[in-house]
């Protein structure tokens, strides 16, 4: 028994917004948890606040799967974004402790290492085809051995994926939604000249990757896909949503570009169909958002069966916490794929002390005992919450699309 003494939600904004739950048990030892939720969160805060830490205090922080199951099943209401990051909050932090009272590093915990380093991907954009493609490049002679390719469309003002800074990318930039303008004809134009250029330079011993973020129909994803196979795609991300999976039966028909999707899924049951009938290639699950590791594991074993490989989302908007979890995960899982993985800003690195290293493309979580993550909390006051909303996009007509 490793009994809960007290539990808190720690809000900061340093440089961007992230929420903190720490756990502390009467054995003197703390575990903490990402409860970020781009955009919504202090949605989350309050139901860690106000719903689950009243239940948590006086439970033992060892029984992981048993708290799981109080906080899922035990609210009667099911799933949800802002639910599912409250519960991954709460189990990844236990699993910290765990690790802690174990004095192992998680992996070991979660099976030891499958492999030597975690392959992650890096991101290069620019409003041009060349600029991304120079940025491509400097990152692969970095020692990258996968990129993420985005680029400006002729013809729009901005672009999901084109940042305004060159090593960092934050969508979530304005006090209200920034309005965004999308035209499909006028990406699917754009986007194969991408490719064309980029093996040009790049050649072929480097993964290429591209993310469609939800903006096409199955029809058209089908078709970019298919354009796209002589580029030989790692992968063609998000190409459509995915809330009604069979979607991905018209896709999965026209082409052998390999699909990757799920980093808005909250559960397992949002991707049931789509890895059971083996219409993806990549489940990009969320920790942070779809139930914490707990739940991550039984996601990963059932794509395991049915040929799907993790490719967990990366971006700036999970915190180090996410990241080292995800990395822990990624080296001790069979079915791994790739990772993501995007540059915090130095004002985030102070707050969150990391022993994850990066080194010729590969990572690794380091070998301190749990996370090998910890919070600054008098920095991290320094840095109050700042309201900051996703942008929505529209087509040219005015019609509200997805961004
Ligand atoms: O837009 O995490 O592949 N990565 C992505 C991200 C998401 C953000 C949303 O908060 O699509 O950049
Ligand atoms: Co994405």
């Amino acid at each position: 028994m490793s009994k809960i003494i007290s539990a808190k939600v720690i809000i900061c904004s340093p440089g961007r917004n992230f929420v903190t739950l720490k756990i502390e048990t009467e054995s003197g030892h703390y575990g903490i948890g990402d409860a970020t939720l781009n955009g919504r969160e202090l949605a989350v805060a309050a139901y860690l606040e106000e719903h689950v830490l009243p239940c948590l205090v006086g439970r033992d922080a060892q029984k992981i799967e048993d708290v799981w199951n109080y906080l899922y099943k035990g609210a009667y209401w099911r799933r949800g974004p802002v639910t599912m990051t409250a519960i991954a909050a709460v189990d990844v932090a236990l699993w910290d402790i765990k690790g802690k009272l174990a004095n192992l590093p998680l992996y070991q915990l979660l099976g030891g290492a499958s492999r030597d380093g975690v392959m992650v991907y890096a991101h290069a954009n620019h409003k041009t085809v060349a600029g991304t493609v120079a940025n491509a490049l400097d990152l692969k002679n970095k020692g990258f051995k996968a990129i993420r390719l985005q680029t400006g469309v002729p013809g729009l003002a901005s672009n999901y994926g084109v940042s305004k800074h060159k090593d960092f990318y934050e969508p979530a930039d304005g006090d209200l939604p920034v309005e965004n303008a999308w035209s499909t004809e006028k990406y699917m134009q754009s986007v194969e000249q991408l490719f064309v250029e980029a093996r040009r330079s790049l050649g072929w011993d480097v993964h290429l990757l591209h993310d469609v973020h939800h903006r096409l129909s199955p029809i058209e994803a089908a078709r970019l896909g298919k354009d796209l196979e002589p580029y030989r795609l790692f992968w063609m991300e998000d190409a459509s949503p995915a809330e009604n999976q069979k979607n991905f039966q018209l896709i999965r028909q026209h082409t052998t570009t390999p699909l990757a999707v799920g980093e808005v899924f909250n559960s397992l049951w949002d991707c049931k169909t789509l890895i059971e009938e083996q219409l993806i290639d990549y489940i990009r699950a969320t920790i942070v958002h779809a139930g914490g590791l707990s739940h991550l594991r039984k996601l990963a074993c059932f794509a395991e069966i049915h040929n799907v490989k993790t490719g967990f989302h990366g971006a700036t908007d999970l915190s180090p916490i996410t990241m080292a979890a995800a990395l822990h995960f990624d080296l001790s899982v069979a079915n791994f794929g790739i990772q993501e993985y995007m540059r915090h800003s130095d004002e985030t690195y102070a707050v969150f002390n990391r022993h994850y290293t990066i080194n010729e493309g590969y990572m690794l979580p380091g070998e301190a005992p749990g996370l090998g993550v910890d919070i600054d909390e008098s920095l991290a006051a320094k840095y109050p919450y700042k309201r900051a909303y996703l942008p929505v996009n529209r087509l040219e007509d005015g019609t509200l699309f997805h961004w």
